[in-house]
């Protein structure tokens, strides 16, 4: 398979998780609905309010199993609006869901939510995750310890903190100046909170110096990933406005990372958001667009397709 296909098209679902779990693929992605709000920069129009999981048996045919309704803004205590990406990781036979959802004071947190099975239900905690911010939790796990990464500009409010701590006004470094950055911490044990300040995921350019604000086609926006491939770290995440997957080598989780190009070009539709998984000896790439809703940016499906690598470890980009 090179070229990518649709998975589900008859539902909107975006920002697509991919991980192997009891040996199938399980997708975790944002649940897109006709919910009537206009489109703006703030990405109102976002305003999911619950999340579906899936599963593959293999991804070559196609075939897609919906687990139905795992969690909803409903039933989670600290509630207000917007359902954004999530992301899951398994630890000592339990599933830890990660969540993007504004509060009651229209602020991004994080949430955790708990299940015993990979396919849900899963249960909220009372409180977001102490200390977070912002959106678009990604987990990436190695020798029992688990990472998260999030953050996100605009809609996703990165602008509005430095150094961890709520700005009194937001605030985008200027063009020469360095590019607000994603974060990454480690999580407790337990995995419902983090087990230390984040810290900047920094993306430096072939000279060693960190990507500026102003260099829109490379920088940071959203959508945090992070795999590992032949030793090597990858960070992955969208350009937001400039509308590209790119990414990121490092040596360890946290970086810095060395910018590397581009993994997927700017598909039908504003955002771009992905996953990247091996399973069964190949690697994929999930990813969405708005093609079968004929290009409402708030109308997304997921898609799938086989992720190459060059020999000296650079990825192949992959033309939507
Ligand atoms: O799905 C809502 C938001 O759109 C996500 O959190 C962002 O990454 C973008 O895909």
């Amino acid at each position: 398979m090179k070229k990518a296909k649709h998975l589900f098209p008859g539902a909107y679902m975006a920002d697509p998780s991919a991980h192997v779990f009891e040996g199938k693929i399980y997708i975790y992605p944002s649940h897109d609905w006709e919910s009537g709000i206009p489109e703006n920069d703030n990405g109102d129009h976002f305003n999911m309010k619950d999340y579906h999981v899936f599963s593959m048996e293999d991804i070559e045919s196609g075939e897609i199993t919906d687990h139905g309704e795992v969690l909803s803004v409903e039933t989670i205590p600290w509630s207000g609006r917007q359902l954004w990406d999530n992301d899951v990781a398994f630890k000592n036979g339990k599933y830890y869901l990660y969540f993007s959802l504004k509060d009651q004071n229209d602020i991004f947190r994080l949430g955790v939510a708990v299940s015993d099975k990979p396919y849900g239900p899963f249960v909220a905690q009372e409180n977001p995750i102490k200390g977070s911010y912002s959106i678009d939790p990604c987990v990436f796990e190695e020798n029992g310890e688990y990472y998260i990464y999030f953050g996100g500009i605009w809609g996703g409010q990165l602008q509005r903190y430095r150094n961890n701590k709520a700005l009194e006004c937001a605030a985008i470094p200027a063009d020469n100046e360095p590019a607000l950055c994603a974060k990454v911490a480690k999580l407790r044990g337990d995995m419902l909170e983090f087990a230390e300040e984040p810290h900047d995921v920094v993306i430096l350019d072939e000279n060693g110096s960190p990507l500026t604000q102003g260099d829109t086609s490379r920088r940071f926006f959203e959508a945090s990933w992070l795999h590992k491939y032949n030793g090597k770290y990858y960070f992955s995440y969208s350009t937001g406005d400039t509308h590209l997957l790119c990414y990121a080598i490092g040596d360890n989780p946290y970086g810095p990372f060395t910018y590397k190009g581009v993994i997927l070009t700017p598909v039908i539709g504003w955002t771009t958001h992905h996953s990247i998984v091996e399973f069964k000896g190949r690697w994929y790439l999930f990813h969405h667009d708005s093609a079968p809703s004929g290009g409402k940016t708030w109308l997304r499906s997921m898609k799938v397709v086989e992720l190459e690598y060059n020999e000296d470890g650079t990825i192949k980009t992959v033309n939507s």
